[in-house]
């Protein structure tokens, strides 16, 4: 994207609604840096780091890391994409991340997936995921072309701990409780554009869209 403006985005929606399935799409399509606050915190459980050690006993039980500790990782982490147009996905997810953000980096466009949780909770016990690249498989909607077995690399595909039946209820229950102040925030900025369905493949062609015509 040499030469154009900077674009600076985020795409939020409940654990499961598909936020990593379309930032592969919105990265092949438009370029952008993808960063995932998730990815990167299993990136650091992987690694043993300190922030990995603390943050792996919120993760597994589902509940939100603390708001210090996530402004602190993924401020360090746009700094080293100072130069790049970017796609957060999963931060800022309170409005005190919100906030956070907004005084170093306010953001151009916020996309908000709106996907029924029955159907979330259907899809997300049938995914698998490569943990070193954040790749994401689904048995059932896009299987790996060998079974449990990474397209790129060649290792063993994993669940995730936090995809255990508790842990998916408690997720959806926290994204319910923190995610309305986060979509006012951004409502109230202007920025917010909000996607509602049950398949990615319905919703992904307005999301296209809306940023063919957002990015020049
Ligand atoms: P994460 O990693 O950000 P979540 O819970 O927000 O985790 P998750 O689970 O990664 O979100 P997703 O990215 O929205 O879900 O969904 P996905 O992986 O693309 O799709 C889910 C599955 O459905 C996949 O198998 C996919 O193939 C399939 N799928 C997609 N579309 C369709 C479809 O149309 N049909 C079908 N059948 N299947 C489909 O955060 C993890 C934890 O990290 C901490 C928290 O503890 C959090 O719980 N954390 C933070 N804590 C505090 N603050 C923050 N900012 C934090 N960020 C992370
Ligand atoms: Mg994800």
């Amino acid at each position: 994207m040499a030469g154009r403006r900077l674009f600076r985005a985020l795409i939020m929606g409940a654990p499961g609604s598909g936020k990593g399935t379309i930032s592969e799409r919105i990265v092949s399509d438009f370029g952008l840096k993808h960063l995932s606050s998730g990815d990167l915190l299993r990136s650091q459980i992987l690694q043993k780091t300190d922030v990995g050690l603390q943050a792996q006993k919120y993760i597994d039980e589902g509940a939100l890391v603390p708001d210090e500790t996530m402004v602190a990782l993924i401020s360090a982490e746009l700094k080293k994409l100072a130069e790049h147009s970017w796609l957060l996905d999963g931060f800022p997810r309170t409005r005190h991340q919100a906030e956070a953000l907004h005084k170093v980096q306010p953001l151009d466009t916020v996309i908000s997936l709106n996907v029924p949780f029955q159907v979330i909770i259907d899809r997300i016990k049938d995914r698998w995921v490569h943990l070193p690249s954040g790749r994401i498989y689904n048995t059932l909607f896009n299987p790996p072309k060998n079974p449990f077995t990474d397209d790129v690399t060649g290792e063993r595909l994993v669940q995730r701990a936090d995809d255990a039946p508790d842990a998916v209820r408690k997720r959806l229950e926290v994204y319910q409780a923190s995610a309305g102040p986060v979509i006012e925030f951004y409502r109230e900025l202007g920025v917010l554009e909000e996607f509602s369905g049950s398949e990615t493949n319905k919703i992904w062609p307005h999301v296209r869209r809306m940023l063919q015509q957002r990015i020049q």
